[in-house]
């Protein structure tokens, strides 16, 4: 059984062979998706254009997801393209490193906006624009972290955006279930990325979780593209509105 042969899924965020998306993009080209990967600029074009030809079918577009102008752009792409959408794979998030350390309260005014523009109103600019085309219903889903409902050390702005894009994924699930479309969250346990390098004492986060997490390891991003798998496909059909944890169960100890 193929469980998302036949959906047309857009996957945005991979930067490079470690990015989460990669890992989702994996697991569901694995399962018969139609592939269409987004990049942010010329910097990360060369390698999403190679990463994706190794992806039967699949193909890219710019887009980068500060500018209502390109992402209007991809929605006509899309439509010329697939002409229906399936899926949302958003996988995006950017802070100021120097506002990823410190004391939270010296958060700067733009250093918020900006936080807050990319990883949550984002997802709202991308649903706004590409949910017309899923004619056929749908599934959007995004990427959150613990440090949205936690005070966590060097998590920072990035935690309160997180928040945001966690009450953004309930609003968006609500006004587009009529639709048949499904909006929904992946709390992932910590990975090493390119964007985890912007978090200071990564390796002590992901020590503390091999030790004091349910499963005494850490998350896998092909966990995380399973999990992606399972809210694309049908099999979670009844399921929006939903943050889901991917993180070895860490979240439940104190
Ligand atoms: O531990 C982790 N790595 C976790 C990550 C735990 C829990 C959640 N997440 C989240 C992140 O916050 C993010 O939302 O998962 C998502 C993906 O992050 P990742 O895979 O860890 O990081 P990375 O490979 O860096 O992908 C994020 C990408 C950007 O990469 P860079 O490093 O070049 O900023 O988001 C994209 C970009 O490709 N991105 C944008 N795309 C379009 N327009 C933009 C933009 N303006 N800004 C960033």
């Amino acid at each position: 059984m193929s469980l998302v042969a036949g959906k047309n899924i857009v996957v945005m965020g991979v930067a490079n062979d470690r990015s989460i998306a990669w890992a989702i993009a994996q697991s569901l080209a694995a399962q018969g998706a139609r592939l269409v990967f987004t990049y942010e600029n010329e910097r990360v074009e060369e390698r999403v254009r190679k990463l994706a030809g190794t992806i039967e079918g699949a193909s890219i577009l710019p887009c980068n997801v500060t500018d209502d102008a390109d992402i209007d752009r991809l929605a006509e792409n899309l439509r010329e393209q697939f002409g229906v959408l399936h899926g949302i794979v958003h996988s995006i998030a950017f802070a100021r490193t120097e506002e990823l350390e410190g004391m939270f309260v010296n958060t700067s005014r733009d250093g918020f906006a900006l936080a807050h523009d990319i990883s949550a109103y984002s997802l709202v600019a991308v649903a706004q624009k590409l949910y017309p085309l899923m004619t056929e219903g749908g599934s959007v889903m995004t990427m959150t972290y613990l440090g949205a409902e936690r005070a966590l050390k060097n998590y920072n702005v990035m935690g309160v955006a997180k928040a945001a894009l966690e009450a953004s994924v309930r609003y968006l699930a609500n006004d587009l279930g009529q639709f048949n479309i499904r909006v929904n969250a992946i709390s992932a346990g910590p990975i090493r990325t390119l964007a985890a390098k912007g978090i200071k004492d990564f390796n002590s986060i992901l020590k503390t979780v091999e030790e004091k997490a349910p499963l005494r390891r850490t998350t896998e991003a092909a966990e995380v593209g399973d999990t992606a798998l399972f809210l694309m496909s049908n099999l979670s059909r009844g399921i929006t509105g939903e943050v889901i944890y991917v993180d070895s169960g860490y979240h439940i100890i104190g």
